[in-house]
């Protein structure tokens, strides 16, 4: 029997209902699934998609081993609504859940807009429908989807470690963490270690089970911490590659982004996220599962570049992206995706599609060969025939909406992103800006005045959606006096 067959045996028999005294002969593995998740991690932070500064051999490695995708996009520059997304498959401006939980207080020309606190309960989340097929549904890390009654254990998930409304380690990365939902470790010990230890003791007590394990790291979100030996290293690199000195870009939304990445600390903290990743590939391959787990690696949002409210120089750099976390631009929400799903993935294998956090939900249940929600995963699409290389994607946009003032001095904005333009819309003066990201990936050059009926399609499509999903706006704020 061909190999990609009979792994897509193992798919359908690892949701065949076991009769009663049925035992799984021990060569019919189930498939498992391992999604990565990284806090904050820029589309360039790693080797693969063209870091030279920052060392990231495991998330290289796993690049050589499934499928990269050039052009994957959070659903939102900031944490909480892309996590929904993901968890939901729908779109955070349908869900009404469009700011990182609680929300920036800011307000400018337009006036705070009320989002969800949470992921609604009524949400059939991607682990309620693995956990209901009869898998053993774990989460580790950041969770940042609500308060005390919707963690992670509320949503699908029979083992929550270290989940809980924070958004961050208030108290840094070395224990003691003070971390909700997490006994702290030795004195010095450095979370993403600590989380894939635990992520690891799961796949070790459910070797025999098949799994639905969501790692959800708060790396690479700031404090930015590492351990010394590490920024050391990373310090004689800077010194050797000789970046002394630092370099801003000068001009445009981003004039306070690093132009390269050249940061030790920050570039310690990343090669610790990659070991962790590295350990949790191993320990799949040395506990024989290799050949039937599906692993996923990501992000939540783009890098942050800029600091809030000019605090500080800022650490990242997403160039040759414009803007970072907080930004409709590239760098805010272009992020790393690498999936690896065995048999099936070309080792090595490269897509340019367009892609976004919905998919992943109808994605995996097609490849644990689990029925679609009806009404539930509805803004997303299966990536399977991509995985397969076998056709493309029925959808022509992907969209955004992030109506709110942002620490990053974004100002209320939604997007659209049709074949290779882009089109955002800022909201305080309904300006647009028009790119063509196939020649210009930096978002340099805008040519709403030159292609003004390109502008004017995207324009009505991406207003004709936020009907559909009935996006919130924002209201003119009453006591705006201003003009900043
Ligand atoms: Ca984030």
């Amino acid at each position: 029997m061909l190999r990609r067959n009979f792994l897509k045996l193992m798919g359908a028999l690892a949701v065949a209902p076991a009769a009663p005294g049925w035992a799984r002969p021990k060569s019919m593995k189930p498939l498992n699934f391992v999604f990565i998740l990284i806090d904050d991690m820029g589309w360039r932070d790693c080797g693969c998609n063209g870091s030279t500064f920052y060392e990231t051999p495991n998330i290289d490695r796993l690049a050589g081993e499934g499928m990269r995708f050039t052009d994957a996009y959070a659903a939102c520059a900031v944490c909480s609504p892309t996590r929904a997304a993901i968890m939901s498959g729908k779109y955070p401006a349908r869900l009404h859940l469009t700011d990182w939980i609680p929300g920036n207080r800011k307000k400018g020309k337009l006036d705070r807009l009320a989002f969800e606190q949470q992921l609604p309960l009524s949400e059939v989340t991607i682990a309620e429908s693995f956990k209901s097929a009869g898998y053993k549904t774990c989460f580790v890390g950041k969770w940042h989807l609500g308060g005390r009654d919707y963690y992670p254990k509320t949503q699908g998930f029979d083992v929550n470690v270290a989940g809980n409304n924070r958004g961050a380690p208030r108290q840094g990365y070395f224990s003691p963490y003070n971390l909700e939902n997490l006994t702290d470790g030795p004195k010095g010990e450095y979370l993403p270690d600590r989380l894939a230890t635990e992520a690891m003791d799961f796949i070790d007590s459910n070797a025999d089970d098949r799994f639905f394990l969501f790692l959800s790291h708060y790396t690479v979100h700031s404090p930015v911490q590492a351990k010394k030996e590490t920024i050391a290293k990373y310090k004689a690199k800077a010194a050797r590659l000789k970046y002394d000195k630092l370099i801003f870009v000068k001009e445009g939304p981003d004039a306070r982004n690093r132009e390269r990445q050249d940061h030790a600390t920050f570039a310690a903290m990343i090669e610790h996220m990659d070991e962790n990743v590295g350990r949790v590939l191993d320990k799949i391959k040395r506990s024989g599962m290799e050949d039937n787990t599906v692993v996923i690696f990501t992000s939540d949002n783009g890098g942050q570049s800029i600091l809030p409210y000019g605090r500080t120089a800022p650490w990242g750099s997403n160039r040759p992206l414009r803007g970072g976390k907080g930004w409709n631009y590239e760098g805010g929400i272009r992020v790393p995706l690498i999936v690896k799903w065995p048999g099936v993935t070309k080792p090595g294998s490269v897509c340019s599609a367009p892609v976004i956090s919905c998919d992943h939900y109808p994605t995996l249940l097609e490849i644990a060969a689990l029925p679609p929600k009806p009404r539930q995963h509805i803004d997303g699409v299966s990536l399977a025939p991509l995985l397969k290389q076998t056709g493309s994607l029925k959808r022509d946009a992907l969209y955004w909406h992030y109506p709110h003032y942002h620490g990053s001095a974004h100002r209320p904005s939604g997007a659209i992103r049709a074949g290779d333009f882009k089109l955002i819309e800022f909201f305080e003066n309904m300006n647009v800006e028009l790119y063509n990201l196939r020649k210009d990936i930096r978002e340099d050059h805008n040519l709403a005045r030159t292609m003004p009926d390109k502008a004017g399609e995207l324009r009505n499509k991406l207003h004709r959606w936020r009907q559909q999903v009935n996006a919130a706006m924002p209201k003119p704020n009453p006591d705006y006096t201003g003009d900043s």
